[in-house]
């Protein structure tokens, strides 16, 4: 899939212990099945080797349905398993650094939570952003809160695709999806959910309604 046509609609980002007892790549299979674009692999808890080995069997299931897999953080395990992006925060490796490392078909996403921020990343060559905490959440701590306004300043200011992320729900994803975002990405609100294949299915029944970005 070349870079330019990733789906950023439905972005799942991993989190083992949203899970409760449910089965890890059968859930993400489940969210797949309903429709989810994309999916970041992000599970803090595990050491390299485990996140390496988790790396390599969620992509092939990603892989089994043409949807491409970033790596939090990791950009040598990225590279290790051949994934097709990966997702630096701001403490994490600098931009222009990681896509010297990476080349230039590697997905590159960024957390941004203003507009300089947002800017400076596109400047410095990522492909996407991750905007937020638009919502208190209950999956990451210490967010930095970012308010609808600040998001439509950034979808404004940049040209590169946005995905808002931060506890967003069926109920308030119409408001951040006027935003002109490309996509929201979503932990609990999938993987908590009975059924993730409804869950992914609802949210994009609500892109549908509002009128997805495709440019
Ligand atoms: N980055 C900002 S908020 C967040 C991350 C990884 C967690 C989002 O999880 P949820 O459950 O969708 O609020
Ligand atoms: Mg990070």
């Amino acid at each position: 899939m070349s870079k330019g046509r990733v789906n950023y609609q439905l972005y799942l980002v991993t989190d083992e212990k949203s899970l409760g007892h449910k089965h890890f790549l059968e859930t993400i299979e489940e969210a797949l099945c309903g429709g989810v674009t994309i999916v970041q692999l992000r599970e803090k808890h595990l050491d390299s080797r485990e996140f390496y080995e988790r790396a390599k069997e969620l992509h092939q299931l990603t892989k089994a349905y043409d949807v491409p897999l970033i790596i939090n953080d990791r950009i040598d395990i990225a590279l290790a398993i051949g994934a097709e992006g990966v997702h630096l925060g701001q403490k994490d490796l600098p931009v222009s650094v990681a896509r010297k490392l990476a080349g230039e078909k590697m997905i590159l996403g960024v957390s941004a939570a203003t507009p300089a921020e947002a800017l400076t990343a596109e400047k410095e060559g990522a492909d996407y952003l991750g905007v937020g905490a638009m919502y208190p959440t209950g999956t990451k701590e210490d967010t930095r809160p970012v308010t609808l306004e600040t998001l439509s300043t950034i979808t404004e200011k940049v040209k590169i695709p946005v995905v808002a992320i931060g506890g967003i729900t069926k109920e308030n994803s119409a408001e951040v999806i006027d935003r002109g975002v490309h996509g929201v990405a979503l932990v609990s609100a999938i993987l908590k959910a009975v059924s993730p294949k409804n869950a992914a299915e609802d949210f994009n029944r609500v892109f549908d309604e509002r009128g997805a970005r495709t440019s």
